[in-house]
């Protein structure tokens, strides 16, 4: 297991260093690439369209701040521009370029009602939310960019269709999410491992700074917002309480901890160990949290770190979507504690 005294050095931004060179994100995914002699390049295209967004998304997070000085979102801004709510922009951004990389044959995304059709030859799907959590905006907390990728099931040439995109999350060629906090970093997997890199503005690039993230099997953090506590279904109730029960040799009561941005809990229970829950409820009989471009992505990078992504009643990664914007309940984390979570959900379960 990697452990901090064997990582190679890291420079100022965490970015790895390997015989003094940085390995970028670019170098990560043509070396990957090598692994597969008939890989044409398509992917690791998609994901140069993915990086330039994010690098662009996260110029303008950072700018907010600013931009709501010189004006609010939906007004103009002191260039006569519309000001022009962030996660609108990122979906544009994103969308942008992805067609202009031409390896993308469709976009789904949380910003689009339906389909947004690309480039008809081209044989790859992306599903995104191009900004999550977009609400944190103001208060400077982190948010995020998640996006998993489909190889499409009609032949190219033509439009891409329902088919194309409604497919089980166990289908993806490729998952991951940007999270945009004190540090900007971008986190994928291919089916190979969970890699993490970091933004290094000095070069302007993504570069290694998390080989082979493993999620711990256990952990010490649960992540649910207890507002919904009484619409809870009982076990989720049950199982909250037994986080708080103090009991030193289970190390409980647990820490709670909630963001509200899926892809900054998230990613802090990766590191950490931790488990994230957004159960159904009355409000929400589905669960708020959407299928095919929030918990499929994360379900597959949790499963490759080695943890567990359950709808509480089967795999996340086996759903067969229906609809494209299809909500499901959703637990991710420490295999260990997604396990207790399920004992609990089972005993009612009969
Ligand atoms: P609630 C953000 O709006 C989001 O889609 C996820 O990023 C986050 O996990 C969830 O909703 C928070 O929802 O109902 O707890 O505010």
């Amino acid at each position: 297991m990697t452990t901090a005294a064997t990582l190679p050095a890291r420079n100022f931004y965490g970015c790895m260093k390997q015989k003094q060179r940085v390995i970028t994100l670019s170098q990560f995914i043509a070396e990957e690439q090598q692994k597969f002699p008939g890989a044409s390049g398509e992917l690791s295209r998609i994901f140069r369209d993915i990086k330039l967004a994010a690098k662009i998304v996260n110029r303008d997070v950072n700018k907010a701040g600013l931009v709501d000085i010189l004006g609010n979102h939906g007004t103009t801004n002191i260039q006569g521009e519309t000001v022009k709510k962030l996660d609108v922009l990122a979906n544009e951004e994103f969308i942008a370029a992805l067609a202009a990389g031409g390896d993308c044959c469709a976009v789904i995304s949380e910003e689009e009602d339906y389909i947004r059709p690309l480039n008809p030859d081209a044989k790859y799907i992306v599903a995104m939310d191009p900004l999550d959590g977009s609400s944190n905006i103001d208060v400077n907390a982190a948010i995020g960019t998640i996006f998993s990728i489909y190889k499409r099931v009609t032949p190219v040439g033509s439009e891409a269709t329902l088919e194309d995109c409604l497919q089980p999350g166990n289908k993806q060629v490729a998952a991951g999410y940007v999270i945009y906090g004190s540090s900007t970093m971008l986190v994928y997997t291919t089916g190979q491992g969970v890699n993490g890199f970091t933004l290094d503005i000095g070069i302007g690039d993504f570069c290694l700074s998390h080989p082979n993230i493993q999620v711990p099997q256990n952990g010490k953090i649960y992540s649910v917002n207890e507002g919904n506590f009484a619409q809870f279904p009982l076990p989720y109730r049950e199982y909250i309480k037994y986080c708080k029960q103090v009991d030193k040799e289970s190390h409980r009561p647990y820490s709670a901890r909630y963001i509200g941005s899926m892809v900054a809990d998230f990613h802090r229970n990766m590191i950490k160990g931790g488990i994230f829950m957004y159960p159904e409820t009355e409000s929400a009989p589905k669960g708020k949290l959407r299928l095919m471009y929030e918990c499929n992505p994360m379900s597959w990078i949790m499963e490759q770190a080695g943890g567990t992504a359950s709808t509480g009643t089967e795999r996340i990664l086996d759903v067969i979507p229906t609809e494209l914007h299809q909500r499901v309940p959703v637990i991710l984390g420490s295999k260990n504690m997604v396990s207790k979570l399920m004992e609990f959900l089972q005993q009612t379960a009969g």
